[in-house]
């Protein structure tokens, strides 16, 4: 009988465990227009843990989500116009993703993957992207967002 709890009590922890380490699952949009203005992704800014997935959601069309800039070691991603991607991030840091075709609107996001390790490169993928922004009143989105959240 003792046997029998042990092993249900092993079994129970290995797949409490396993649980956690499954990671959540974030939601990031892709709008023509919000609060924050036209070409935007929603939210712009997302801190989640290592492990954890993010599924962008193209709720309006022609928007895609690709890697300007990663950590070390990190995969560059593209979700290429599908309606729906789901991407994993194992790599600790911080990302910088656009809008392919509304790059130039400054429709890019950060996202923050626990911690921020490689913060003083990152800044600098900012300022080469802000570079790149073609509409004034976007174009210090990105910098802003930047200072507004990373710490
Ligand atoms: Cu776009």
């Amino acid at each position: 009988m003792k046997k029998t709890i042990k092993l249900y009590l092993l079994i129970s922890l290995f797949l409490a465990s396993n649980f956690s380490f499954a990671g959540d699952t974030h939601i990031v949009k892709m709008l023509n227009m919000s609060d924050e203005g036209s070409m935007v992704f929603e939210p712009a800014f997302i801190k989640i843990n290592a492990g954890d997935s993010i599924t962008f959601e193209m709720t309006d069309a022609g928007h895609n989500a690709a890697t300007v800039y990663g950590p070390a070691g990190s995969v560059p991603f593209d979700t290429k116009y599908k309606p729906s991607t789901t991407i994993k991030f194992d790599v600790s840091g911080l990302y910088l993703y656009k809008c392919s075709p509304h790059a130039m609107m400054a429709m890019a996001g950060i996202i923050q993957v626990s911690d921020t390790n490689n913060k003083s490169e990152m800044k600098e993928a900012v300022d080469k992207f802000e570079a790149t922004v073609m509409v004034p009143n976007a174009k210090t989105r990105m910098s802003d967002l930047f200072n507004d959240n990373v710490k």
